[in-house]
Parts: C-alpha cells; sequence; structure tokens
C-alpha cells in the first residue's frame, strides 16, 4: 500500500483525471531507482576525493581546478552511461500525452527523462552530456562529439570548455527558467518529485504554483521543506508511486 488514506486517495485521483495544465518539477530522487545516487537524503552528501559536493560543483572550482571537475563529471558520466529510465521516468514521459497542458522541469543533469521519451525538457541545471566554451559559449555534446581531451577545447576558437552544468553561485539559463516559472504560474496541478527542495531558485517554482492557486503534490519518501506547502505528500519511491497514478 504505498500511499496514505482512502479518502485524500480519492480526492487525488479525481485531481489528476481533471487537470489540464500540469507542472512538474523533478530532482535527484526520480533517478535514484536507476543507480543514479543523490546529493543529499538517505543519509549523507555526496563527496569527490574528499570534498563534499557543494564544494567540488561550485563556480570557484573552475577557476581553481578545471581538470579535477572534469574529473568528477566524467566520473558521473560513466555512471549515468550505464543506468537506465525508471518506471517514474516512464511515466512522466507518458503524461505529455496525457495532460492537454503539460510541462516537466528538471534539476537532474543526467539526461534520464529524455532518454524515456520526454521531449521538451526543462534542464534547469544544465545537462552533464554538454561542454561549453569558456571563452566564446560555444556548445559540444559530448555524445556525439568528444576526442576524450580533458578540458576539451573549443572547435571554434580553441579555448578551454567547462561541463555546461550550474554550478552553487551561478545563475541558471535565463529562458529555461522563464519557461518554468511561466508553467508554475498557470498549472493548475504540480507535481514535486524526488527533490530536497533546498535548492534556489528550482525549489522556488512549486511555491510559485501553489500560490497561484494550483493543487501541489510532493514524491518523496522523505519529509522536505515544501511539505508543509503541499496539499498531498505521498511517501516513496517515485517508480512505485508514479505508474500507480497513471491508471
Ligand atoms: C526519492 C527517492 C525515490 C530518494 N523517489 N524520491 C542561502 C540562502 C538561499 C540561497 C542560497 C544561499 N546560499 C547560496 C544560495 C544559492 C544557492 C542555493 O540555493 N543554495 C542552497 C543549498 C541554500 N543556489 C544557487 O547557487 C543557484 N544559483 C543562484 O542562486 O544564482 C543566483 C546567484 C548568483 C551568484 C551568487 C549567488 C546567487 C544555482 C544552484 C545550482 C545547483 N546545482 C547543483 C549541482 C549541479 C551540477 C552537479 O550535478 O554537480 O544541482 S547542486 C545539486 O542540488 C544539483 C541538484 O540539481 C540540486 C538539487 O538537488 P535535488 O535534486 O533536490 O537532490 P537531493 O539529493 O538534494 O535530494 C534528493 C531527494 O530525493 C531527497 O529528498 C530524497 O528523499 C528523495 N528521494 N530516493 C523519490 N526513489
Ligand atoms: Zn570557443
Amino acid at each position: 500500500k504505498p500511499i496514505g488514506e482512502q479518502r485524500s486517495l480519492a480526492h487525488l485521483f479525481e485531481r489528476v483525471r481533471g487537470a489540464r495544465r500540469v507542472f512538474v518539477l523533478t530532482g535527484a530522487g526520480v533517478s535514484a531507482e536507476s543507480g543514479v545516487p543523490t546529493f543529499r537524503g538517505g543519509g549523507g552528501a555526496a563527496v569527490w576525493k574528499g570534498m563534499p559536493f557543494n564544494v567540488i560543483s561550485s563556480a570557484e572550482m573552475i577557476e581553481r581546478d578545471l581538470p579535477e571537475v572534469w574529473a568528477w563529471f566524467d566520473y558521473r558520466r560513466s555512471v549515468i552511461e550505464r543506468v537506465r529510465p525508471n518506471p517514474a521516468h516512464e511515466t512522466l514521459a507518458r503524461w505529455q500525452d496525457r495532460f492537454a497542458d503539460f510541462v516537466l522541469a528538471t534539476q537532474n543533469i543526467d539526461g534520464l527523462h529524455e532518454r524515456a521519451g520526454s521531449r521538451c525538457v526543462l534542464e534547469l541545471h544544465g545537462s552533464i552530456w554538454r561542454a561549453r566554451c569558456l571563452n566564446c559559449e560555444a556548445r559540444k555534446d559530448l555524445r556525439a562529439d568528444d576526442d576524450g581531451k580533458r578540458p576539451p577545447l573549443c572547435s571554434i576558437c580553441g579555448a578551454m570548455m567547462r561541463p555546461d552544468v550550474v554550478l552553487f553561485g551561478e545563475f541558471l539559463p535565463a529562458e529555461v527558467f522563464a519557461r518554468a516559472e511561466e508553467a508554475a504560474r498557470s498549472c493548475d496541478l504540480c507535481f514535486v518529485i524526488g527533490t530536497s527542495a533546498i535548492v534556489y531558485p528550482a525549489a522556488g517554482l512549486p511555491e510559485i504554483a501553489r500560490g497561484a492557486g494550483a493543487y501541489l503534490v510532493e514524491v518523496n519518501p522523505e519529509e522536505t521543506p515544501l511539505s508543509a506547502l503541499c496539499h498531498e505528500s505521498l511517501r516513496g519511491r517515485a517508480g512505485e508511486i508514479l505508474p500507480f497514478l497513471d491508471r
């Protein structure tokens, strides 16, 4: 029995069935069942060679030790490469056709939503599969074009490249975030799935949806700072709960 009380459950199903504009925000927990480690939660934070992830995944590290930043992301890419999307990703891929208006925003950089078939994913924190030039902003798709040089060099201007991800202290891609914000503001049903909801501005999106009158549902085995704001907190694993909601 994955989810709570019968009465609220019936109400939830009614909400899901009647929803037209749905906005979903996902975090690392949605990929946990695929075998991608989360950053926090489940006891302990991610660490790389003794460095907590908020140090190695920070803007300062790009200047201080770019090769080490590449080593950290290369390691994670090697993990992600070997895993597959799980039933949570698959359910969300189906939802793009189930609802009249569906927007999926993710904090994840692993590309698993797209691999499961989601089109137009708003990648708020970038992608581990791309590099970006430090000099001219050119991008490189590492799946198609990776000679193994670290750091990779820009094929336009020859400068060094960095992972095209959003590190602590950096701004989110403005246009991507604006589209997510607009979807949050105008949805009638908002799901927050597998995120500790402490990293801003992404964690502000469900607050915007709630403030604009949406029905807010959280899917997470653990309580988060958002739980108090949610109409429903479904305490369980995304890969079990989402397929259950899809019936
Ligand atoms: C399951 C499950 C299962 C497990 N099913 N669920 C003080 C106050 C307010 C803000 C700040 C502050 N000091 C600094 C800031 C700003 C900072 C911030 O918010 N910090 C907070 C930590 C306090 N934000 C930023 O820096 C952002 N930029 C910004 O604000 O720009 C303006 C600015 C410019 C200049 C100076 C200052 C401000 C950028 C944030 C970018 C975050 N990037 C990272 C790293 C990306 C690259 C990489 O991957 O290494 O993104 S951090 C990391 O956290 C990663 C994630 O996307 C992000 C969110 O984590 P997520 O997804 O929630 O994962 P977890 O691990 O935290 O949680 C997993 C959850 O899943 C848990 O709840 C589990 O229970 C659950 N779970 N199994 C469902 N099976
Ligand atoms: Zn360049």
